[in-house]
């Protein structure tokens, strides 16, 4: 089942049809431990949708949530790190916390740096070299639970943090800097190892950059990242928590204005941005 945040209300996909939660409020379904039980007994009492909604009243599927991100949880992320940090003398601390028990965890965005389904996602101004970072992106409540998943798009501008790993947050954290949709797959079960996580970027119709990874490449499990956010931090409004990416494209790709980055992670679906750099 997935729950889709549309300017209206908040809507279910749902194997009987679509369903509008017109009484419902987004902060107060992500919030509920409950939440697959809680939209199975919804719909029942609701007539489905004559038609699927319009795309166009899309949002992203966010609230009140602040959301964080894990790093370097794949080899692959943990190579790129290092390679990128070698004239700062940075990449020791990449391969060290890849295998410490403690996570590399960061606060990545507000809900008004996020963009949703078919917006536009930002490359900063002040950067050269710029990545999407696709990522399970999971939606977790005020206890710690993780009801449901979504797709993370992890914008980074590799130059600021390749320049010094404390420029971190900047490298990560700017408008526009965090994609999420296109929805919540809400199940009550872990996604199996091997769901697979792919991207597309495509220019001016080519494609030029595809990789894909999947679970199975994740060095740390969901449960564990989300022990240790949670370890001595509260989250009213319960959060999203991205967890990493394992496809980073070849240090000689940057992104353009105008690239259309498509990343897809089923049963999640598809989330589709454009990129621009100056709005
Ligand atoms: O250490 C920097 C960030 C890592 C990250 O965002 C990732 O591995 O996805
Ligand atoms: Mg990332």
């Amino acid at each position: 089942m997935r729950l889709f945040r549309f300017r209206q209300s908040p809507i279910v996909e749902h194997a009987l049809g679509w369903y509008a939660l017109t009484s419902e409020t987004w902060d107060g379904l992500v919030t509920r431990d409950d939440l697959h039980a809680a939209l199975e007994d919804a719909v029942k009492g609701l007539v489905p949708l004559p038609a699927p909604p319009d795309p166009a009243d899309l949002l992203a599927p966010i609230g009140s949530q602040e959301v964080w991100a894990a790093g370097v949880t794949y080899f692959r992320s943990r190579t790129a790190r290092m390679e990128e940090s070698k004239s700062a003398g940075g990449g020791d601390f990449y391969d060290r916390v890849y295998s410490a028990d403690r996570p590399e965890l960061f606060f990545k965005a507000s809900p008004h740096r996020v963009r949703g389904p078919g917006q536009a996602v930002r490359i900063r101004r002040d950067a050269r070299w710029n990545v999407p970072e696709p990522e399970l992106t999971l939606a977790v409540t005020p206890n710690g639970t993780i009801v449901g998943y979504t797709i993370g798009n992890d914008m980074s501008s590799r130059d600021i943090e390749g320049d010094n790993p404390l420029y971190l947050p900047q490298a990560k954290v700017y408008d526009g800097s965090c994609g999420l949709g296109p929805a919540i797959y809400v199940t009550t079960e872990p996604l199996p190892p091997e769901t697979a996580i792919g991207i597309t970027i495509q220019r001016g119709g080519v494609a030029v950059f595809e990789g894909a990874t999947s679970l199975a490449a994740m060095k740390r499990t969901a449960g564990d990242l989300v022990d240790y956010l949670f370890r001595d931090n509260s989250f009213p409004h319960g959060c999203l928590l991205l967890t990493g990416t394992g496809v980073v494209p070849p240090d000689d790709f940057t992104l353009a204005v105008g690239d259309e980055v498509a990343i897809t992670i089923e049963p999640i679906g598809t989330l589709v941005n454009t990129v621009v750099q100056d709005q």
